[in-house]
Order: structure tokens, then C-alpha cells, then sequence
């Protein structure tokens, strides 16, 4: 055993999302992803949905009801966290009772990630309440780092949605409209600065700095890469790598996952396969 294995303390993450029961999105790709970081995961689910929204005749439960007392039961037994990873809710109350919960799982030094999913493509998810983008301005504040994709970011900032490829000035124009909402790192997602590329535009909130990380872009949608993106990043800075680290190791992550996909899969609903990149993934993180 390394002097690292048995000095340093696992971390522990709390991912608070829905359980899209089947369609590999949100806690059934974040939790595969966090342990494959090293980290021990708990899961607060909010809604249980049988599949995600991007498919027909689905059935769903909000779990409003379970957020706050379980919060509270684990705060009883002396449970903190030393990362939170909040994406998708299922209404503007559980944003309420969201931010409410989070003292309670929270120490000085917990690291709050908030990916505000809204949308894609320029429209809110199916099922998705009107109110909600303006709920989820205010309730960025809550979050240290937070990862909007391009639509998300033009909700937040009430600006028309634009297509790909977008011009510098509009990322710039998104990521100084962004600077005050989160309180550290804004990670902008799905920014096309050019014909065939594709990748991630950050903003440190506090100095402006912007570091851009781009790879050709594959030319489909596939559903739960933003959630896959989100969740290789937060483990890539968990284990201590750096912004721009972090976005290129998750940024080829995604990639890999969307190649190993395309003509294995016909049915893009059913999300990327992340899973066969997991050894190399751990490898970028922990080696
Ligand atoms: O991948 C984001 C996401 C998360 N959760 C649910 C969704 C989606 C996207 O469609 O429907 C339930």
C-alpha cells in the first residue's frame, strides 16, 4: 500500500439528481463515474423517473417529500460532505428545500457543483416548469462551480438562444452574464467556437480568467453527455487536477463514450457508453 492509501482520507460526494430508472442519464452515470474517481457517493434522489424525459409514456415521482428529512437523518449521524453535485430537480420547491438542506450536509470546506438542468438545443426539457429558469438563477448562488450548457446559460441570462458555431463574443457575452451567479467557476458546456469543434469555456468568477478546451465534434446528440461531462470533471478536481485538467480529461471522456457509441447503438436516447472508458478514466485521474 502507497503512503498516499494510507494517509489520505477518501472523500466523500453527495450527487442530489433524479434516478432516470433506465436511458443512462443523471445518478445512474454520476455515481459509475465518482467511485470510478475514488470516491465514496450517497445518492438524494429527488425524482424517480422510468426513463428520462427525452422518451415517451414515462411515469415519475417527485421525492419532495424525503429531501429534507433524509438530509437531516445524515446530519444526526454526524455525515458531512466533502463534495455536493446538484443536477436535476423536479420543481421550483425542491430548489427551496434544496438550499435549505445543503447547511446541513455542508462543512467549511465542502465544494458545492451545480449543473443547472433546464435544457438543450435551445428548449426547456419536456415537462419542465416555465418558472423554473428564474428559480435556478437565484439558486446558483448556492453552487462554488456552475456547469450550464449553452442553452441553460442563455435561460440564465434571459438572452435569445444562438446555434453553433458560436462567435466569441456570444461565449464571452454568456460567461461574463454567468460571472456573478456562481460563486467561483463558471464551466460553460457545449460551446462551438468553429465549424466541427466542440468543448467546454470556463470563467474563474473572481479574476475573469477564461480557459477554452476544444475537440472535434462528432456530429450528433447524444441524451446524459452533459451529466456525464459534469460528473468526469467533478472527479477529475476532486482528485486535485486542475480547471483546465479537469475539462480536457472530461472533455475526452465524452468524446471517447459518443465514438464508442455511434454505430453500436441505434437509439441515441439511450445515452452514451461511458462505461467501457471507465479504466482508461481512472487511469487520468488516479494515475
Ligand atoms: O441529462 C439530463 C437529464 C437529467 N434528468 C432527466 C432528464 C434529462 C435530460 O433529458 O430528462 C430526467
Amino acid at each position: 500500500m502507497c503512503a498516499n492509501e494510507q494517509t489520505v482520507k477518501q472523500k466523500r460526494i453527495v450527487v442530489i439528481q433524479d434516478i432516470s430508472c433506465t436511458g443512462r442519464c443523471s445518478a445512474t452515470v454520476a455515481l459509475p463515474i465518482l467511485s470510478c474517481a475514488g470516491m465514496e457517493t450517497s445518492v438524494l434522489p429527488t425524482v424517480v423517473l422510468s426513463t428520462h424525459t427525452a422518451f415517451p409514456g414515462l411515469h415519475s415521482r417527485n421525492l419532495t417529500d424525503l429531501l429534507l428529512p433524509t438530509v437531516q437523518q445524515w446530519h444526526d449521524l454526524g455525515f458531512t460532505a466533502d463534495a455536493v453535485y446538484i443536477g436535476y430537480l423536479g420543481s421550483v420547491e425542491q430548489t427551496e428545500l434544496i438550499r435549505r438542506a445543503l447547511p446541513l450536509l455542508c462543512g467549511e470546506e465542502t465544494r458545492i457543483y451545480l449543473d443547472p438542468v433546464m435544457g438543450d438545443d435551445g428548449r426547456l426539457y419536456s415537462g419542465m416548469d416555465p418558472a423554473f429558469p428564474r428559480a435556478m438563477r437565484e439558486f446558483c448562488g448556492a453552487g462554488q462551480v456552475i456547469l450550464p450548457n449553452i442553452t441553460e446559460a442563455c435561460l440564465l441570462c434571459g438572452v435569445p438562444y444562438r446555434e453553433g458555431p458560436q462567435d466569441p463574443a456570444f461565449i464571452r457575452e454568456l460567461l461574463e452574464g454567468l460571472q456573478g451567479l456562481g460563486q467561483q467557476q463558471t464551466v460553460l458546456t457545449g460551446v462551438m467556437p468553429e465549424e466541427g469543434c466542440i468543448g467546454a469555456a470556463a470563467m474563474d468568477c473572481r479574476t475573469g480568467d477564461v480557459v477554452q478546451v476544444v475537440r472535434p465534434r462528432l456530429p450528433v446528440a447524444m441524451c446524459g453527455t452533459g451529466d456525464v461531462f459534469a460528473s468526469a470533471f467533478i472527479g477529475a478536481q476532486m482528485n486535485g487536477r486542475s480547471l483546465e485538467e479537469a475539462l480536457g480529461i472530461a472533455e475526452d471522456f465524452v468524446c471517447g463514450g459518443i465514438r464508442r457509441t455511434l454505430g453500436r447503438q441505434p437509439d441515441l436516447r439511450r445515452g452514451v457508453n461511458f462505461e467501457e472508458g471507465l479504466g482508461e478514466y481512472i487511469r487520468m485521474v488516479r494515475g
